[in-house]
């Protein structure tokens, strides 16, 4: 497939400003250059237009409700317009609540076509907080919720009326960070969840091999990757760091594995704050995995 990369500058629903760097931190991070070395087509469409940062408290459980939808709105025409054309749309954010945006499309895409879509939802937080069990009002604690018909409507019904995605159409891997009403509510919608204890136990392979159980050549596969899944040691251009992350050989294979099922058809690439960072760090490694994600090893193995 071949790709278009898109910018999203903003970091509207995180905690700390600086994510909105994200998109320039990962091209001097050379993003299309290096995928292009794999053998696909890459496009940098540039970068997607949305309101300022007005910095306010949070209205009704909801930081910058409006200025979340409008950026949404626009990730959502842009990803669309990419996957009706043909080609992989890859959004680099800006904070994490963009991915309600670029999987409501992703969705409506997989609907139409009578694609089944799996996602696989990396981060340390499980993102599903409503307005009524926030801790802190930030919508990019809440993307899997929305996506789920879970939040306002003006997130929810981005794509149609309705939930975008179903809990058992969502994989999470890496969490560690889940907080106490947001428990009850991933329990109540039996959401699949990787932990990172899970990963200790029975180890990165098998939970890969767990994950990606059931694709077949009807599968759509989205990758949401918060760059905070990874441990705080090696990326620490991130907002919100959680320690005891996956470490970099984990991280190696987790791309490794989702390159050999061949279905990869989107991806984010988000929560990277180079104000945060040492020396573009985290940018850097996540270039290099997303490399490996379309291909990218050490020897030849088949
Ligand atoms: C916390 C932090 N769970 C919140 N969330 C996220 O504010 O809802 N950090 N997503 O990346
Ligand atoms: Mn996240
Ligand atoms: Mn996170
Ligand atoms: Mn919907």
């Amino acid at each position: 497939l071949p790709v278009s990369i898109f910018g999203v500058p903003t970091d509207i629903g995180a905690a700390h400003r600086g994510a909105s760097m994200g998109p320039e931190a990962l091209r001097v991070a050379k993003f299309a250059e290096k995928i292009a070395r794999h053998g696909v087509e890459v496009r940098d469409l540039g970068d997607v237009a949305g309101p300022r940062n007005p910095q306010t408290e949070p209205v009704e459980g909801y930081r910058h409700l409006d200025e979340v939808a409008a950026w949404n709105r626009a990730v959502f025409e842009t990803s669309a317009g990419e996957l009706a054309a043909g080609r992989m749309p890859i959004m680099l954010g800006g904070d994490h609540c963009l991915a309600i945006g670029s999987i409501a499309a992703v969705a409506a895409h997989c609907r139409a076509r009578g694609k089944r879509l799996r996602l696989l939802w990396m981060d340390a937080h499980a993102d599903f907080n409503t307005r009524e069990i926030t801790p802190s009002g930030n919508i990019h604690g809440m993307p899997v919720a929305c996506l789920c018909g879970l939040g306002p409507g003006v997130l929810v019904d981005l794509g149609a009326p309705g939930p975008a995605i179903r809990p058992d159409q969502i994989r999470q891997i890496g969490i560690r960070s889940v907080d106490r009403g947001e428990k009850r509510l991933v329990k109540a919608h039996g959401l699949d969840i990787y932990d990172m204890r899970y990963i200790d136990e029975i180890g990165m392979r098998r939970v890969m091999e767990e994950v990606l159980e059931g694709i077949d050549e009807n599968t759509h596969l989205h990758v949401s990757f918060d760059v905070d899944m990874l441990d705080p040691g090696i990326a620490p251009g991130t907002g919100t760091r959680v320690p005891g992350g996956v470490n970099y050989r984990e991280a190696q294979l987790m791309m490794e594995m989702i390159a050999d099922t061949g279905r990869l058809g989107s991806l984010d690439v988000v929560e990277v704050n180079p104000a945060l960072d040492k020396r573009n760090a985290t940018a850097r490694l996540a270039v290099e995995l997303v490399e490996s994600l379309f291909g990218k090893s050490t020897l030849m193995r088949d």
